[in-house]
């Protein structure tokens, strides 16, 4: 296409090209994304095949039938719900709508955090979209379903070959009746480090503009400084802000000196005066007992004007009366996930919360006819992520004292794993001791990347409270560490343990600023200009930001696609495991544009490593070369 463009250049065709030409003629770059080829896609198969996927051990393949929806809904007509008050009258008469109802709300976070926290973020968009529609149908009544932000972002160009801003204005078009919230990690939007203001504008801009109506904003250090402007650009753009508070500690505790109801009241309502239009408790441990959340609940409806949004995880085991709890003190709207994808470090059951409450009436409004159909579709789906499942099936009570995020134990084991360290209990233990070094902070991405972090660094270097500030001044703490004692992430509350903070800087002066105030802003022009040059075509605004965020994984994506094109079609079996010799697929494109696919045999590997792989595709035998990486 790039040869085209010059060929039908006019001052090509003149004559006039000089040396400058391709320099100083960019449209020759604007290259439209191609549609995928079958060459593409074998060739996608065939490095799966022969390589595997990241974090794939070989094994025999599960061989599962695509899974549609097809089972018939019941349908309620003309709802009246949180996102039709949003649309005709905005998000202060939605908020008023919610504080208004008598049962209590729900969020659904099926599509975000509960794949998030089982099967680290692996969840394809092909396997949302046969329910993405279901959903808008089969839950009128939902406050919101969560369905994008957090890990969501980064996982889907990583590793799914997916670009996320795809996925979200798809699940816009499919669920027009339902509010879509998404996961904003404050100043790190949805990355782990600080990113200047105006890209932080410009991304909650963009998200808003593709469909996100409630933006829960978060801190990791619930430093309100840093959820300031996002809250206020995340007004400005008209849509819903959820300030939300990282529930650390134990308010029951009376050894609870730091993390006590007080903490929360005056936080929810700094929060408040942030613009938030309604306060999101984010506990990410799953570490708020029912007692705790009743007193939670009951302290800030009273502080409060606006409704209160409660998140948990399961990990604990005690999330149903935690929400039980919450209820009876007046919470407005609780997190839960469809049966198949709740639990342990996901989200509470959504039909288990439904059945605690019957006879109460504050019991949730909903279909279980309609949530049993599309609960069957997930646990259809759900074997095909068994190869990144973290291993969790039972409750883990010790988290109470441990304080890891649900999304973070999986991580950390594997972290742990490869660098020889097997025995996790060690692992948990020492995040303890760290967390107790570092002056006991919020733990949540990316604060809780530095405890873990400097957990498995203690463990390698035989390291612990009593010798740390010895030893530690001959030792290069991880990057993480240092950028937290550097104030990169901010300040936490109670501030930095500083005889610790001078042993891993080392001389380096830290900032007690917010780190966006001393950022340059982005200059969106010149990155642009910058990403056409490298990727040879024609920028998206949503690709810009992209690349602003993640500029490696951006642009490795982007060869991933150039080289393999769309993934979608493939199942997802497929996908991660490719093919075995003899298997045939049925690959449907598009409308009328089916393939079939068979794999008839691998080549041994040639001197150089490659090995020849043989497909029929529609009877037609096509080779592809693959270079054999082990
Ligand atoms: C995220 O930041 O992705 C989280 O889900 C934190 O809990
Ligand atoms: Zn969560």
């Amino acid at each position: 296409e790039f040869m085209r463009n010059v060929i039908n250049n006019p001052v090509f065709r003149a004559g006039a090209a000089h040396t400058t030409f391709i320099d100083n003629t960019p449209e020759l770059f604007k290259i439209k994304k191609s549609n995928n080829t079958n060459n593409q896609l074998l060739k996608y198969i065939g490095e799966v095949t022969v390589n595997g996927f990241p974090g794939v051990t070989r094994h025999d393949k599960l061989f599962v039938p695509d899974i549609k929806f097809v089972d018939k809904l019941n349908i309620e007509e003309g709802v009246v719900n949180a996102k039709s008050v949003f649309d005709a009258e905005g998000a202060e008469a939605a908020m008023q709508w919610v504080k208004d109802q008598n049962r209590v709300l729900l969020t659904d976070t099926s599509m975000r955090d509960a794949h998030q926290s089982l099967f680290a973020t692996r969840m394809r968009t092909k396997d949302m979209a046969p329910v993405i529609d279901v959903y808008d149908k089969a839950f009128p009544h939902v406050f919101s379903a969560e369905c994008w932000g957090g890990a969501t972002f980064d996982v889907a160009y990583r590793f799914l070959n997916e670009d996320p801003w795809e996925r979200l204005k798809l699940m816009r078009k499919k669920m027009p009746h339902t509010l879509l919230q998404m996961l904003l990690r404050g100043s790190n939007a949805v990355g782990y480090k600080n990113y200047p203001d105006n890209v932080l504008k410009a991304f909650i801009e963009k998200s808003a503009e593709d469909g996100i109506d409630v933006f829960r904003v978060f801190d990791s250090l619930n430093w309100v400084e840093q959820m300031e402007n996002p809250l206020k650009y995340v007004r400005d753009a008209g849509k819903i802000a959820e300030g939300t508070m990282c529930y650390t500690g134990d308010v029951l505790s009376k050894e609870e000196t730091k993390y006590t109801l007080d903490y929360y009241k005056h936080l929810a309502k700094q929060l408040v005066d942030c613009g938030s239009h309604i306060i999101g408790i984010k506990d990410m441990a799953g570490l708020l007992k029912p007692k705790a959340a009743f007193e939670l609940v009951s302290a800030l409806k009273e502080e409060v004007d606006v409704p209160i949004h409660l998140h948990t995880h399961d990990t604990t085991g005690n999330g149903i009366p935690t929400y039980i709890a919450a209820t009876k003190a007046g919470v407005d709207v609780v997190d839960v996930a469809a049966s198949a994808l709740s639990g342990t470090t996901s989200q509470p059951s959504m039909g288990s919360l439904y059945y605690a409450l019957e006879g109460d009436v504050r019991q949730p409004q909903l279909d279980m006819e309609n949530l049993e159909k599309v609960n069957k579709y997930w646990a259809g789906i759900k074997p095909f992520y068994q190869d990144f499942m973290n291993g969790i099936n039972a409750p883990q009570p010790d988290i109470y004292q441990t304080e890891m995020p649900g999304g973070q134990y999986s991580n950390l084991k594997q972290q742990a794993l490869a660098l020889g360290i097997e025995d996790f209990d060690l692992v948990k233990a020492k995040y303890r001791e760290v967390n107790k070094l570092l002056g006991d902070i919020v733990k949540v991405t990316p604060s809780s990347k530095v405890v873990g972090d400097c957990a498995i660094f203690m463990i390698q270097n035989n390291l612990d409270k009593n010798n740390i500030l010895e030893r530690g001044k001959v030792l290069d703490f991880p990057a993480s560490v240092v950028n937290f004692f550097a104030g990169g992430l901010g300040q936490p509350y109670g501030g930095f343990p500083k005889k610790l903070q001078e042993v891993v800087l080392k001389g380096k002066k830290p900032i007690t600023v917010r780190p966006g105030s001393l950022a340059e802003p982005v200059d969106f022009k010149a990155v642009k200009s910058e990403l056409e040059q490298k990727i040879r075509r024609e920028a998206s605004e949503e690709e810009v930001l992209s690349y602003v965020l993640y500029p490696d994984v951006f642009l490795t994506y982007n060869q991933n696609s150039e080289k393999f094109g769309s993934m979608h079609s493939l199942a997802t079996t497929v996908f991660y495991q490719g093919m075995r010799q003899g298997e045939t697929i049925h690959v449907d494109f598009a409308p009328g544009r089916s393939v079939i696919i068979r794999l008839d045999s691998i080549s041994d590997a040639d001197e150089d490593g490659n090995r020849v792989v043989f497909f029929s595709l529609n009877g037609q035998n096509l080779r592809i070369i693959v270079h054999d990486k082990s």
